[in-house]
């Protein structure tokens, strides 16, 4: 449902460190808008049901080996070939959610050592999320969770690094594109404090947003 006839659906993004809850709370949002009658669609990154994907897919389980350059390009491509049906479903009034984004793809990229320039400039002119949700939680709670260190990157130390440089890509997104697309959450607590959280700082932005949808970066 949209407010206007002029509005579009709501890109909206859920970024943050493993274990944080975020897969849980996209689906959880997804489920509220659909039970509320908005037509609103999950997607995850990466998306490892493409041929892409795949790809990525055997490097984060380690059953591959890839250069750090390659498998940055290949985050990004994996993006690039979802960007047409995340535009195409904007503009029918359906809400977006993405479950990580290309702020990760720049954080945990940057964190293995990549010029913070290079991971940065592969998604740029991607769509823009109307807001980015960044979930936070200390990482003493997020190793606790189950399956913390099964894959690539699920090592404290890499953990930490990721940390720093989500907190750069933060200021970037605020210099280009306004502080009111980024806002960080406190992911302590249960997962439906979380949720009524969430409920309580996305507002009606999922009710559909005016304007063109913007462009990462630019
Ligand atoms: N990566 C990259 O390098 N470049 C890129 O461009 C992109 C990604 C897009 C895989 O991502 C890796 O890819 C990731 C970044 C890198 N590497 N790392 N680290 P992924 O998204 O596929 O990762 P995942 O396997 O889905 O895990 P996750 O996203 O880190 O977890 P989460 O989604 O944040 O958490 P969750 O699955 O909702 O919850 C984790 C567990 O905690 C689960 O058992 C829940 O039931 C439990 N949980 C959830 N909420 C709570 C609360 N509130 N309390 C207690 N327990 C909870
Ligand atoms: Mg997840």
């Amino acid at each position: 449902q949209s407010t206007s006839s002029s509005s579009r659906g709501a890109f909206i993004v859920f970024e943050g460190l493993d274990r944080c809850g975020k897969s849980t709370q996209v689906s959880r949002l997804v489920d509220r808008l659909e039970r509320e009658g908005r037509k609103a669609r999950l997607q995850k990154f990466p998306d490892r049901t493409t041929a892409i994907g795949k790809m990525i897919d055997a490097y984060l389980q380690s059953k591959a080996e890839m250069d750090d350059h390659a498998i940055h390009l290949l985050f990004s491509a994996n993006r690039w070939e979802c960007a047409a049906a995340i535009k195409r479903d904007l503009e029918q009034g359906i809400t977006v959610i993405a479950d990580r984004y290309a702020f990760s793809g720049i954080a945990f990229s940057a964190a293995k050592g990549l010029p913070f320039d290079f991971c940065l400039q592969p998604d740029k002119s991607l769509p823009l999320p109307d807001l980015t949700l960044y979930l936070t939680l200390p990482q003493e709670e997020a190793s606790g969770r189950s399956q913390f260190g099964e894959e690539r990157y699920e090592t404290v130390s890499m953990q930490q690094a990721t940390r720093k440089q989500f907190a750069l890509v933060a200021q970037e997104v605020i210099k280009i594109h306004g502080e009111d697309r980024w806002i960080e959450i406190d992911a302590r607590g249960t997962i439906e404090e979380l949720e009524d959280r969430i409920k309580g700082l996305i507002g009606n932005v999922t009710e559909g947003v005016n304007g063109d949808i913007g462009r990462l970066w630019v």
